[in-house]
């Protein structure tokens, strides 16, 4: 069974910050690989936590981890990037942002939770 891992949202200029404990790494792949697992990532694979990554287009990102099989099973999140120009500059639309990055983080570590059960 696959798990559903919501989608995030960020904006761009936004960091992503993904943390995780064990053997995992981050990775950007393209729609088609994140649908399908395919490893072949986008720039570098990170293998150290806390990895951060910057959005710095206007575009859906995928990523993945290419540790054994985590994909399959639902170590995977896609964010949605929104143009930070289309929203004022205020700071409701920072505080949200925040959220999405602790958000992220959140959905990492809970899928370490569950390998380790
Ligand atoms: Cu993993």
């Amino acid at each position: 069974m696959k798990r559903k891992v919501p989608a995030l949202s960020g904006q761009v200029g936004d960091i992503l910050v993904f943390n995780w404990t064990g053997s995992h790494d981050v990775a950007r792949v393209s729609e088609s690989d994140y649908e399908s697992c395919t490893k072949t990532p986008i720039g570098t694979i990170q293998s150290t936590s806390p990895a951060s990554v910057t959005l710095t287009t206007e575009e859906d990102h995928y990523f993945i981890c290419t540790v054994s099989s985590h994909c399959s099973l639902g170590q995977k999140v896609k964010i949605d990037v929104e143009s930070a120009s289309g929203s004022p500059a205020s700071s409701p639309s920072s505080a949200a942002s925040s959220l999405a990055v602790s958000g992220i983080s959140a959905v990492f570590f809970s899928i370490v939770i569950a390998f380790l059960h």
